[in-house]
């Protein structure tokens, strides 16, 4: 079992674009294992790489109802390899979004209701999902990830500029000490 620190806004690398993955090497389980860690430990309902340093395109979730409760029992860990919106509904739907990287900051998001995404899972199958509710939210945030993206650039330039100087500050804050 391995915990990975989590990398924190304003930190650069979370704008970067994470590379495909090729072969699914002894690493790539271990990090798909070292990410579900992380995920449950923060806790969370998903995960990218990309969150704890690691620029490849591989994502964990987990939205059952016991991981939501933060429960041991009954987990439905799933692993997405090189996952990738095929389709989106042109209804929207929205969701009081987290982000594991933005600590304890939430904002209403709108985004297709339903979406398929497509991507292999950890014995290199090709798998397509139709998902909606909080699956499909979540989907697309970890998605995002994988592109530079983050939930605060849906909010307004005002919202987006605020959060971001409060935690630039709590860097400098903790560099300092
Ligand atoms: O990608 C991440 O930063 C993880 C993020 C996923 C997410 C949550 C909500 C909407 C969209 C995407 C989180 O897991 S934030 C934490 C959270 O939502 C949560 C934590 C414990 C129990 C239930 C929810
Ligand atoms: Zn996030």
């Amino acid at each position: 079992m391995a915990i990975r620190p989590l990398v924190i806004l304003p930190d650069p690398m979370l704008r970067k674009v994470s590379a495909p993955i090729g072969d699914i090497t002894p690493e790539i389980r271990k990090l798909a294992e070292d990410m579900l860690d992380t995920m449950y430990d923060a806790p969370g309902i998903g995960l990218a790489a990309i969150q704890i340093g690691e620029p490849v395109r591989l994502v964990t979730l987990d939205v059952s109802k016991k991981a939501e409760e933060g429960e041991q029992q009954a987990r439905e860990p799933v692993v997405f390899i090189n996952p990738e919106v095929t389709w989106s509904s042109k209804e929207l739907s929205s969701y009081e979004e987290g982000c594991l990287s933005i600590p304890e900051y939430y904002e209403e998001v709108e985004r297709p209701a339903r979406v398929k995404v497509s991507y292999r899972d950890l014995d290199g199958k090709a798998q397509e999902i139709e998902a909606d509710g909080l699956l499909a939210t979540c989907l697309q945030h970890e998605i995002d990830h994988l592109n530079g993206v983050l939930f605060i650039d849906y909010l307004s330039r005002l919202k987006r500029e605020r959060v971001t100087k409060r935690f630039a500050k709590a860097a400098k804050r903790d560099s300092a000490a």
